[in-house]
């Protein structure tokens, strides 16, 4: 299963590692990790992203390794790659305007994730696990068969920092026994898991507990408390001085209501709507995103619309999310 990739690694010098927009915990400490094994083994590697890392993750970049894709700049690095590592992800979409050079490039390409629909014949390999809860943990079983000593303490911390955030804070369903192993193991090696919590989670700032108190007010049941949304607006954003990515964990709140199966965030952004769709259970709502051109995950999922009309948009998503719920 490891054959090719450690063969790549052993006879390439120059690889790029990229991952998704909007990059979370796992897109950001799987990189870290899969960079610093590379700059032990003495090779050259570069960590380019679409988007800019957000500010709860900067603790993990303390020496400002994640270079944010400019075509101008980066083209040619990628052109030059022997390999490009795509992480957390499997659809070239979600490197938006990276993939075209990317798939141009003559480079191997590779990619490492947990998602669901692996893009066929996009990659030259892959490493796919859909039952293994972050890429993170992905990685961790692929560093080890270097041996102990490949992870090191910076790496530990990245590789918890993915798998922490990827699983809830080791709450979500895939969630298992050798989970708790691996982290057990990344602590052995002398990490603060205190110290990522608070880096991660304890940051907050008032204008994100404000936002929280729009959207707890916002909050609209349906289906006989079957589904909940929200719609947040870009005023709201403004008013509050936050962004869309403030957003994030507010959805734990609408699921922490018992009768509650389905949850909604629609997003209203400058060029379009963001819907977010989170459930419990057997209740895919990667089915539901994929109805509006979106996916993800059985339980957590997303997509994107182009367009401006936020009342048809809720009405079409949750009139098609009926069929989903469970009686
Ligand atoms: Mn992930």
């Amino acid at each position: 299963m490891y054959e090719f990739v450690q063969k790549l690694i052993e006879t390439k010098d120059n690889f790029i590692l990229t991952s998704h927009v909007n990059p979370d915990g796992d897109s950001i400490g799987s990189e870290l990790a899969l960079y610093t094994f590379l700059k032990n083994k003495g090779k050259n590697a570069k960590i380019i992203n679409y988007s800019a890392t957000p500010y709860n993750y900067l603790f993990l970049d303390k020496n400002n390794i994640i270079e944010k894709f400019d075509e101008n700049i980066h083209q040619k690095a990628i052109n030059e790659a022997g390999a490009v590592f795509i992480l957390d992800t499997n659809e070239y979409s979600r490197l938006k305007t990276m993939a075209p050079y990317i798939k141009e490039s003559p480079a191997i390409k590779v990619c490492i994730d947990h998602h669901l629909g692996m893009e066929k014949n996009g990659f030259d390999n892959v490493i796919s696990d859909i039952e293994s809860p972050s890429t993170g943990e992905i990685l961790y079983k692929f560093l080890l068969s270097y041996g102990n000593n490949s992870i090191n303490k910076d790496i530990a911390e990245y590789l918890y920092t993915a798998i922490m955030t990827d699983t809830g804070s080791f709450r979500f369903p895939r969630t298992d026994a050798e989970t708790h192993l691996i982290t057990a193991n990344l602590l052995d090696l002398g990490i603060d898991p205190v110290y990522i919590y608070n880096e991660v989670y304890s940051k907050s700032s008032i204008g994100r507990l404000k936002l929280l108190s729009i959207f707890l007010r916002k909050l609209t049941l349906e289906y006989d408390n079957r589904l909940i949304y929200a719609v947040m607006l870009q005023k709201e954003f403004d008013e509050t001085g936050t962004t869309e990515y403030d957003t994030e964990g507010f959805s734990h709140h609408m699921m922490s209501i018992e009768t509650v199966q389905i949850a909604l965030i629609f997003t209203e952004g400058r060029n379009g709507i963001k819907v977010s769709f989170r459930s419990k259970g057997d209740i895919y709502v990667n089915e539901l995103a994929k109805e509006f051109g979106g996916g993800g995950h059985k339980n957590a999922a997303g997509t994107w619309l182009a367009e401006k009309d936020m009342d048809n948009v809720c009405k079409r998503v949750i009139s098609n999310a009926k069929k989903y719920i469970i009686n």
